[in-house]
């Protein structure tokens, strides 16, 4: 075993830009895995050498898991009972491989609805992954429009990766299109964690607000970030889209008039709130964004953001929180805010300390966070999505005693 950790760390090195370099290593179908079959795809190959080296790790079991993320577009319903158009990275149940997707009823019988953001992928430090890329196919798009024979990738936002897989298009390596496979091998140095996230890096302006992005997150040990502990956490993705562009693109495909996105709609975690508090596609009822927490818990939250031109300004009502890392460093001087300023691409870590009691006490403007207190963007564009106040991203905080 110490030799072959030795094998692996020198391997790493050979391969390191910078100390925190992220290997990714794309590879050939060609190889016998013990991994699944891509018989009917055409595998995009990748950096032959890199591929010889993956290999070596799957003939001995070193490949930690293998996630498989297809991409198609699609229609979500909002919580104001819009439909809007979206692509997206979507999965089978637990990222399984389930062959080439050809038709839209394979889709629908195979895979998990479309959903924005994507869900998160979650790696540990120092264990080696594969992402295979799939193209589902496009099946919205009307058939003039050209946009369903477009191509896509992943770029690892934030891991500092090899230009043979960063996801930008023919650095060196194409896109995929219909009916194509790449995949990427993932070996994460042992000293790297953090928040990050995935998107498109094809023509990103269009991919990426239509849709094209999830969290990533990197973790040392469950429960714990950058030496700090904490009892549970929650990723808050902010983005936004404009539905009435959506649908030129689907319609016309045009993609020349990437000045005249203005979005419509502002998300947290592909959601608005609504003040009809008991619809179910609201923020505050979806399990991942309604921030439960109980008395005496330190609560993690990692914030993210997608967007065109909107700065989103996070501020929760009840609670100062500790700021102790972005964009996957930890900070050396943590600091404390109520209202966060975070741009697209950027990710932040906040600790929130939930006094003991609180939910005891009635106050809900002294930041003890008694019950339940409510958190949002306070860059207060984003909380009018279609120009009614107040479906924006609000979420709440919803402290209760312990039992
Ligand atoms: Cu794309």
């Amino acid at each position: 075993m110490i030799h072959y950790r030795n094998e692996v760390s020198k391997f790493i090195m050979t391969f390191m830009r910078r100390e925190y370099l992220i290997l990714f290593f794309a590879f050939a179908i060609s190889f016998n895995l013990a991994l699944t079959a891509h018989a009917d795809e055409k595998m995009i190959p990748g950096n032959a050498r890199i591929e010889d080296k993956f290999k070596e790790l799957s003939e001995k079991g070193e490949i930690e898991k293998e996630f498989h993320l297809y991409i198609t577009d699609g229609y979500q319903e909002m919580a104001d009972g819009e439909f809007i158009y979206f692509w997206g990275y979507t999965h089978a149940k637990d990222f399984a491989y389930v062959g080439e997707i050809k038709t839209v009823e394979e889709r629908d019988a195979k895979l998990l609805p479309l959903k924005v953001p994507g869900d998160e992928i979650r790696l540990t430090s120092g264990k080696n992954y594969v992402i295979a890329l799939h193209n589902a196919g496009w099946y919205e798009t009307e058939e003039h429009s050209g946009i369903n024979h477009v191509a896509h990738t992943i770029h690892f936002h934030g891991l500092d990766l090899l230009p043979d897989v960063d996801g930008v298009p023919n650095l060196p390596y194409p896109s995929v299109f219909p009916g194509e496979v790449f995949r990427y091998l993932l070996t994460i140095p042992e000293d790297l964690e953090g928040s990050y996230m995935g998107h498109c890096h094809v023509d990103s302006t269009n991919h990426i607000m239509a849709g094209m992005y999830f969290p990533l997150v990197i973790e040392k040990k469950p429960n714990e970030i950058y030496g700090y502990k904490f009892d549970r956490e929650y990723t808050l993705f902010f983005s936004e889209v404009d539905s009435e562009y959506m649908e030129m693109l689907r319609e016309e495909g045009s993609i020349r008039r990437g000045l005249d996105w203005k979005s419509n709609y502002f998300l947290l975690n592909g959601r608005i709130f609504m003040d009809k508090l008991d619809n179910p596609l609201s923020t505050i009822n979806d399990p991942k964004t309604r921030l439960v927490a109980y008395d005496g818990e330190t609560v993690l939250i990692r914030l993210m953001a997608i967007g065109y031109d909107h700065i989103y300004a996070w501020h929760p009502h009840g609670y100062h929180g500790l700021v102790i890392g972005t964009d996957g460093r930890k900070l050396r001087s943590p600091y404390e805010k109520d209202t966060l300023l975070i741009g697209s691409g950027e990710r932040y870590d906040i600790l929130y300390k939930i006094p003991d009691f609180s939910s005891k006490r009635k106050c809900l403007s002294c930041n003890i966070g008694a019950g339940i207190s409510i958190a949002h963007d306070h860059n207060l564009r984003a909380m009018v999505s279609t120009g009614i106040y107040p479906h924006g991203p609000l979420t709440i905080f919803d402290v209760r005693p312990k039992e």
